[in-house]
């Protein structure tokens, strides 16, 4: 019979507990919130939970902007037992309605942001935070004040590590998301292996990251490994841009940065990058989507920073391949965290030799049990311990490779181009800042196709972008066509959304 676990504990209580309460759990605006108060606060929002009927194994939906009471009621939850399900706060109304649908929800905890979009989902009976009580409907719930009046103190649930406690959604690039379900052991195990044993965390680092918190790279590196080692995260509600990130970086002075390739390049481009003093950081990583070796030479130069590019997934929990702080290699994704083994395969499930391409087969202590509704997906993709990604990977000299998602190759002239390649190559052009290729078909036949997005006031055209290419690449790889665009499409997660661009002109 496995032992009482419970994350609300091991990741706050246990700090008040050691007497280390008063050191600083969050920065948010210009308060710094202490563990103490993070974890009564979080008490006080189990309280409500219960109060509203949520039980253990049910799910919560958090549709909050980032701050302290988005950890809090995450954590309020989580010590209740229940179980965690966190969506962008910046979605339309039919995103929302799918995922009240889906999720099932006892409770769904709004804010002004998301209310007016939940409340033409059809959302009912939420619990709202930061709108004043006169203009709640009927059955809305005012979720600050019920907070206030709770009481501060809460026996954490006795649950065990092989609890379902979190729900993870896939982006939905390919149809609509799902949530991996975990258990509590996937943030301990991805904790303990990567956070503490790759990046090394330490009580004294502070912690920003660019993607918000509902998305679990961000959360985790945020508001759960920091709290393992009693360091501390920051939190703040806008959107990300270079321009806050840099602001954010002269205000609070991290030490680590959770970055995202299109901001890295955002960074590297902006005017004034020259300027900023990023000497507190002693890493970024990046994860998310490939990290273009062009855009990390970039990076480099502009700022010195050591990047820790590696790669992560939901269904995975966190990250499973990645660099070692001060030791990447650039163009690779490192090796597997500890306890973790990756093997490159064939359409069959067979090894692959080194330097062949395939997806990657992936074993570890943080794979998802299942993606929740989707029996025959799961039964594709998760075999107990082991995951089959969706992207493709080689290995040379014992180090990863990421070759981009599988239905992002393109067949050009009977051969296979990974869009990456093209794109790495665009990118070493010096006017150009961010771009994707994706595939277009002419009179039948499949050509790539290359989205650019220039730098300001450069002038370069697609002919001298065309002939760039084609002094670099194989010959059937330079994109026939060269599209000149301002901004390309994301996803909420900083992904690029391919689906979105397609036949775009
Ligand atoms: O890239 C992702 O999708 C991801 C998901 C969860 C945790 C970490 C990462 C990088």
């Amino acid at each position: 019979m496995s032992e009482p676990f419970n994350l609300a504990t091991y990741f706050l209580d246990r700090h008040v507990a050691a007497g280390r309460g008063d050191r600083t759990a969050l920065f948010v605006g210009d308060r710094s919130v202490s563990y103490e108060e993070l974890a009564r606060l979080a008490n006080r929002v189990g309280n409500v939970l219960l109060d509203a009927g949520v039980r253990r194994g049910q799910r919560v939906l958090l549709a909050l902007s980032d701050g302290d009471e988005f950890v809090a009621t995450w954590y309020g939850a989580q010590k209740i037992g229940a179980v965690t399900a966190e969506v962008y706060p910046f979605l339309q109304p039919k995103d929302y309605a799918y995922y009240l649908g889906y999720t099932g929800a006892v409770a769904v905890v709004a804010d002004a942001v998301t209310l007016p979009a939940l409340r033409t989902a059809g959302a009912t009976g939420l619990l709202v935070t930061g709108v004043p009580e006169s203009e709640l409907l009927p059955g809305e719930r005012p979720f600050r004040t019920l907070v206030d009046a709770a009481p501060d103190s809460l026996e954490a649930a006795a649950t065990t590590r092989d609890d379902v406690g979190i729900w993870k959604f896939t982006t939905g690039s390919t149809g609509a998301p799902k949530a991996c379900v975990h258990t509590l052991r996937s943030p301990i195990e991805s904790f303990e292996r990567y956070a503490v044993q790759v990046l090394g965390l330490r009580e004294d680092d502070r912690v920003l990251a660019v993607p918000k918190l509902f998305f679990g790279y961000a959360r985790d590196l945020v508001a759960l490994f920091p709290f393992g080692v009693g360091a501390a995260g920051i939190a703040f509600p806008e959107r990300s841009t270079a321009d806050l990130m840099f602001e954010l970086i002269a205000r609070y002075r991290p030490t680590v940065l959770v970055n995202v390739p299109t901001m890295m390049s955002a960074m590297v481009a902006h005017p004034d990058a020259g300027a900023q003093d990023l000497g507190c950081l002693r890493m970024t990583t990046s994860a998310g989507e490939a990290l273009p070796p062009e855009l990390h030479r970039k990076w480099d130069a502009a700022f010195g920073v050591p990047v820790v590019d590696g790669i992560g997934s939901s269904e995975a929990y966190h990250i499973y391949l990645s660099n070692r702080p001060g030791a990447a290699r650039v163009g690779t994704l490192g090796t597997e965290v500890p306890g973790y083994t990756a093997q490159v395969v064939d359409e069959l499930g067979n090894p692959l030799p080194d330097g062949e391409i395939g997806p990657l087969r992936v074993t570890g202590p943080t794979i998802a049990l299942e993606y929740f509704g989707d029996a025959e997906k799961s039964a594709r993709t998760f075999d107990g311990d082991t995951l089959t990604s969706g992207d493709l990977f080689s290995r040379s000299d014992g180090l990863f490779r990421h070759h981009g998602r599988a239905d992002a190759l393109l067949k050009v002239g009977g051969v296979f181009v990974a869009p990456g390649e093209i794109e790495d190559c665009l990118l070493g052009h010096p006017s150009v800042v961010d771009c994707a290729v994706v595939g277009q078909e002419v009179d039948g036949l499949v050509v790539p196709r290359a989205y650019v997005v220039l730098r300001a006031g450069a002038s370069v055209t697609a002919d001298e972008l065309k002939d760039h290419a084609k002094a670099q690449l194989a010959k059937h790889k330079y994109p026939r066509e060269v599209v000149f665009i301002t901004e390309l499409p994301r996803t909420a997660n900083g992904k690029l959304d391919r689906r979105a661009l397609a036949g775009r002109s």
